[in-house]
């Protein structure tokens, strides 16, 4: 254990070797940064009280590290920084894959989980020392910049609008309805394929996915696919056909990778040679299908704890597995990662999910004040977490999920869109999935001045922005729930232990699936 007085540190930043280190702080801090695991983990600035660990906790895989959600101190995966009355920071970051920095008493702490890295650790500004953070990251995993090469495409996805319930027909109508304006990418998400492992064309797609990509060059724009290529369903012909492939732990079970789409699911060992073979031909077949901007999702389950077959620190076997991927689809695919661990994407990707999925509501009562679940979709989550990161603009193209400008199938309040919008503008990511279809003169206009405009963004205070002469702040989707007691507690831990049930899952599922169905028909 390797101990760093404060003095050494005052005036001048520093890079040590060491597994594990401490720093001693000379004050008691006023604020905790951490930092989360992957896309969707919480970021913020938090008081020093340990947050309530969020629920259900079927959900961990996918939302947290689940290896760190129990723990009892303020915590984040590889940087941390706490805030001094004076409005200074200390931070503390890691220079490579596979460590936490914790908060213990009166001490910032370090820790690889397996060989000793490099620590950065720097006092000062909060903004001067993020950015010395986020270079030294770029030297070591991005060394001959391989990113950031263009600005990013302008992209219409099908998600937040239709969900999975895409089909050949209505796409084609969107696609033209969408006339010239000035998209760079038009990406198909969720919903086109025949299950979670088995990534071709389903039966909502007659003509294949090369038609698909065919017709979306034809109106002048980049195609785009969604895959989760890490993850499968036990219904599926890769998990009954490869069982052998998938994450298992010392005592030979299966690992759980969380529960999505009304099921468990479960991921592949990205060490086994087999797997890297299939992943390398999977990605040439979908560039050969004619997609060129690739948005590879529930990335995170290529770093859960497990037995691999080869032995390697889970996040370094991570990194291999992008790099393999990578290399697969080509330099000259555009790679958006997405519920990615985010340091050890760095470098790889041209661009990074930086927070959870928005949604047409600011809030929910139940995620937020009953499951204290910072990670749902929702609008103020999505802020929320993409703000907290912007620190890592310089390294990567950064994602903070879609804008909305449509006002039929969605609560928010205008002022809330023009959040999503302004957060668009000043990541310099822009992204919708509204339709046409669905809006009205007005809207359409806000669209397409979004998409052509680039306006003058600077940043005066934590949450506060001019974009041009415009003030914004962001503060509104800080604010974090206290943890409930008495009955309202009881109430909500009996809440998540149903939603810890499978058929309580698979029935809500139901009700969703019949939502979207009703939704389609009005198409
Ligand atoms: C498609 C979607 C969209 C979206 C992605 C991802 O349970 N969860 O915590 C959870 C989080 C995000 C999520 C799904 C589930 O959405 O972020 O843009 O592509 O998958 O299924």
């Amino acid at each position: 254990m390797t101990t760093i007085q404060f003095s050494d540190i005052k005036n001048k930043s520093q890079i040590v070797k060491a597994q594990e280190l401490r720093i001693e702080l000379p004050s008691q801090p006023v604020r905790y940064y951490r930092h989360g695991w992957q896309s969707w983990s919480l970021a913020a600035w938090t008081d020093l009280n340990p947050l309530p660990v969020q629920k259900p906790a079927i959900y961990h895989p996918l939302q947290v590290d689940a290896e760190h959600v129990y723990d009892q101190n303020p915590n984040g995966s590889w940087v941390g920084a706490v805030e001094f009355a004076d409005g200074n920071i200390l931070l503390l970051g890691a220079l490579a894959t596979d460590a936490r920095v914790h908060l213990v008493q009166n001490q910032l702490s370090g820790r690889f989980e397996a060989d000793a890295g490099e620590w950065f650790i720097a006092f000062g500004q909060e903004n001067v020392v993020f950015a010395e953070y986020a270079q030294e990251l770029g030297n070591r995993l991005a060394p001959r910049g391989e990113i950031k090469k263009d600005g990013a495409p302008r992209v219409w996805c099908s998600w937040y609008s239709l969900y999975t319930m895409i089909d050949e027909a209505i796409l084609h109508k969107t696609f033209d309805a969408l006339g010239d304006l000035p998209f760079d990418v038009l990406q198909v998400d969720d919903g086109w394929q025949m299950d979670i492992g088995d990534w071709e064309a389903n039966e909502k797609f007659p003509s294949g996915m090369n038609a698909l990509a065919e017709k979306i060059r034809s109106t002048g724009r980049k195609a785009g696919l969604w895959l989760a290529p890490l993850l499968a369903t036990k219904t599926s012909k890769l998990f009954q056909e490869h069982g052998d492939w998938f994450l298992h732990d010392e005592r030979g079970r299966l690992v759980s990778a969380g529960f999505n789409w009304g099921e468990p699911v479960y991921a592949l060992d990205t060490t086994h040679p087999d797997v890297t073979l299939w992943l390398a031909a999977l990605m040439k077949q979908v560039r050969a299908w004619g997609f060129d901007y690739l948005k590879l999702d529930f990335l995170y389950a290529g770093a859960l704890k497990g037995k691999r077959h080869k032995y390697m620190p889970r996040e370094a076997a991570y990194r291999e597995c992008l790099k393999t991927l990578r290399e697969a689809m080509g330099a000259d695919a555009f790679f958006l990662t997405c519920g990615t661990p985010v340091i050890p994407a760095i470098g790889l990707c041209d661009a990074m999910r930086i927070g959870p999925d928005v949604a047409d509501e600011w809030d929910n009562y139940r995620n937020a004040e009953l499951f204290y679940n910072p990670t749902t979709p929702g609008t103020k989550n999505g802020i929320r977490t993409a703000i907290h990161r912007l620190w890592l603009k310089p390294l990567v193209h950064i994602d903070p999920d879609v804008a909305y400008f449509e006002s039929t199938k969605n609560s928010l309040t205008k002022e809330q869109k023009r959040l999503l919008q302004d957060l668009a503008q000043i990541c310099e990511f822009k992204a919708t999935s509204d339709l046409p279809q669905w809006m009205t003169k007005n809207e359409l206009t806000e669209l397409r001045s979004f998409l052509s405009t680039t306006p003058k963004v600077e940043q005066t205070g934590r949450y506060a922005f001019q974009l041009d002469n415009r003030s914004v702040n962001f503060i509104s989707a800080t604010s974090l729930p206290n943890k409930k007691t008495g009955l309202l507690g009881l109430w909500a831990d009996f809440l998540s232990w149903m939603g810890d049930r499978h058929l309580v899952l698979k029935i809500f599922r139901m009700l969703d699936d019949g939502a979207m169905r009703k939704r389609r028909a009005s198409l």
